[in-house]
Order: structure tokens, then C-alpha cells, then sequence
């Protein structure tokens, strides 16, 4: 006779903390794919973007997040709407700090401390630049603020350290439940958002400044063929003088942008890619309502 079926578990694992700290690096690791953009800038992360990881018995589904700041702009406050609904929906969180972080109060601590019916599990990443003198001390502190954290891990995102561990806590953590998506879905997001993130995270790694938290970008066509994807995106910047900046002398800074986010989107969609970039204009869109839904902040 064959055993039971083990009960599925499924549930919703809500990756939160300040910028910086490693929570994409960390979604990454625990999907096995490359979903979200990672760059040394905060902010990077505009969106909740989820990342699946499906086995025959349970759903594990993953939520990245901006990071944690006080809105300064319209952005900021959807990026925020972003954060609250994903500690809303959760049947887990992830807290990460990192070995860096200062010990200041925040009001998501504040809120953290308060929640008492998810569990909560405090992520202090990037023990790879710290003894271990200064991760215990951490640890410590981290123990004594929030008392009511299940626990507090040490993690090394970036070399997938204590990762394998934070799976499987999460794991034990989930309801039984049959899977929220299809078993073979990967993120709920569609390849064109895929595609404008490597445009962005090219972006943000190529310019200084104001220019990448002033880029948006949108793809205008996503065609795919039977050996190749043909896509068409457009940069949009909120003033003339970053056009010129994106663009570069004989549009050099702009090719450099183009050739490498085309090597990425050929490794992530495993096929050939033709990319067509353009810049144009969009007149402070950060602060436009109607410019903020059409790129999908609200
Ligand atoms: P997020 O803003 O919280 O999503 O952070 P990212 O995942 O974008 O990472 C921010 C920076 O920290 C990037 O430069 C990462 O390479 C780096 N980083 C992430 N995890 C680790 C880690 O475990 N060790 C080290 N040394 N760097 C890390
Ligand atoms: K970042
Ligand atoms: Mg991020």
C-alpha cells in the first residue's frame, strides 16, 4: 500500500527591509533565477515582484519589495503601497538587515514588533564582510529588538550561506493549502516587465546621480518568433538635459546600455534577442499620477 500523500503547503513569504540590504540577492537565491534586477544603488526595486518556487507538495511564494524609506515623492508612495501589501498578504516574513545597517529606530521595527500572529524571521546578511565577533553582536541586538522574531539567522546572500536553512523554515512555516498559481509558473509578472528590468538595472549601473531614479523604462513591442525576440523599449527621462546624458556622445553611453541589457535578456529568455532602445521625454513623471499607472505603480 502506498503511503499518504504528504498535505500540500502553500503561502506567501514577504521579503522586507531598508534598501540596500540584500533582498533581491536574497529572492534570487531562494528561487534559483535571476527575477530580480541587484545593484550596489537603493531604490533599485521599484515593485513587488514574486518569485515561485514549486515542489510536488508545497508553493512557496516569494514576495520582493522595495526597500523600506520615507516617501519623498508620489514613486516613493507606491513603491511603500507595494511594501504594506506585501506584509499584509504574508504568512511569513523575511526582516532582512545587513551587517552594515545602523542601529536606528524605524517604524517598520515598530510595526514588526507589534505583529504577533505571522512569524518572523530576522535575515542579518552579508556575514561574509564581518567577523564573527561583530555578527554575534548583531545577532544579539536583533534578539532584544524584536523579542517577538521567531528567530535571527546569519545569512550570505550573495554566496548562497544559510540560505538553504531560511527555505526551509519558511516551509515549515506555511499553512496547509492548495497553490494560489499554476505549478509550473515561475512569478506572476509577464516577460515584457522582465525585460524592461534589465534595461533599468543597465541603467542604474552605467549613470550616476539623478539619472536612474529618473528612468523609467517601457517596452513598446515584445515579439516573439521561432528563433528570435524582437523587442522595442523606451527610456523615458524626466528632462531634456538627461536625454542628452542617456544618450551620450554619439550615442555611445546609449549602445553600452542596449549591448549588455541584450546579453542578459538572451540568458533569461534563452534565445536571441533583438533590441531597439529610444529615449524620450516624460516631464516629471515621478510626481504624475497618470504617468505612475500607466507604468504600473498603482
Ligand atoms: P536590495 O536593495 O535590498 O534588494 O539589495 P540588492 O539585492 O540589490 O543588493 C544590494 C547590494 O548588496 C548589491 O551590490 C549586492 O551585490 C550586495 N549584496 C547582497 N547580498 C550580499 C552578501 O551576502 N554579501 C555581500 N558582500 N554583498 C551582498
Ligand atoms: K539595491
Ligand atoms: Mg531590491
Amino acid at each position: 500500500m502506498n503511503p499518504e500523500p504528504k498535505p500540500h503547503r502553500a503561502g506567501f513569504v514577504s521579503i522586507i527591509g531598508k534598501p540596500n540590504v540584500g533582498k533581491s540577492t536574497l529572492m534570487n537565491a531562494l528561487v534559483g533565477e535571476r527575477l530580480s534586477i541587484v545593484t550596489s544603488k537603493a531604490q533599485t526595486t521599484r515593485h513587488r515582484i514574486l518569485g515561485i518556487l514549486n515542489g510536488d507538495d508545497f508553493q512557496l511564494v516569494y514576495s520582493d519589495t522595495p526597500g523600506i524609506i520615507q516617501p519623498k515623492y508620489e514613486l516613493h508612495n507606491a513603491m511603500m503601497a507595494f511594501v504594506y501589501s506585501s506584509l499584509e498578504d504574508a504568512d511569513v516574513i523575511l526582516f532582512v538587515t545587513d551587517i552594515y545597517e545602523k542601529h536606528d529606530e524605524e517604524p517598520v521595527v515598530e510595526r514588526l514588533r507589534k505583529t504577533v500572529d505571522t512569524p518572523i524571521y530576522i535575515l542579518v546578511n552579508k556575514i561574509d564582510q564581518a567577523d564573527q565577533a561583530e555578527v554575534e553582536a548583531k545577532l544579539a541586538y536583533w534578539k532584544e529588538q524584536l523579542p517577538n522574531a521567531t528567530d535571527v539567522l546569519p545569512i550570505s546572500a550573495l554566496n548562497a550561506f544559510g540560505t538553504e536553512r531560511v527555505l526551509q523554515l519558511a516551509l515549515e512555516s506555511l499553512p496547509i493549502h492548495p497553490p494560489y498559481y499554476p505549478k509550473d509558473e515561475l512569478t506572476d509578472k509577464p516577460e515584457r516587465f522582465f525585460a524592461a528590468e534589465m534595461v533599468r538595472e543597465k541603467i542604474f549601473k552605467l549613470y550616476k546621480k539623478e539619472v536612474p531614479y529618473s528612468s523609467e523604462v517601457e517596452i513598446e513591442e515584445f515579439k516573439e518568433d521561432d528563433d528570435i525576440i524582437r523587442i522595442r523599449a523606451v527610456i523615458y527621462v524626466e528632462r531634456n538635459s538627461q536625454k542628452g546624458i542617456i544618450i551620450g556622445a554619439k550615442g555611445e553611453a546609449l549602445k553600452k546600455v542596449g549591448t549588455w541589457a541584450r546579453e542578459e535578456m538572451e540568458k533569461f529568455f534563452q534565445k536571441k534577442v533583438f533590441l531597439e532602445l529610444f529615449v524620450k521625454v516624460n516631464e516629471n513623471w515621478r510626481t504624475d499620477s497618470k504617468a505612475l499607472t500607466r507604468f504600473g505603480y498603482q
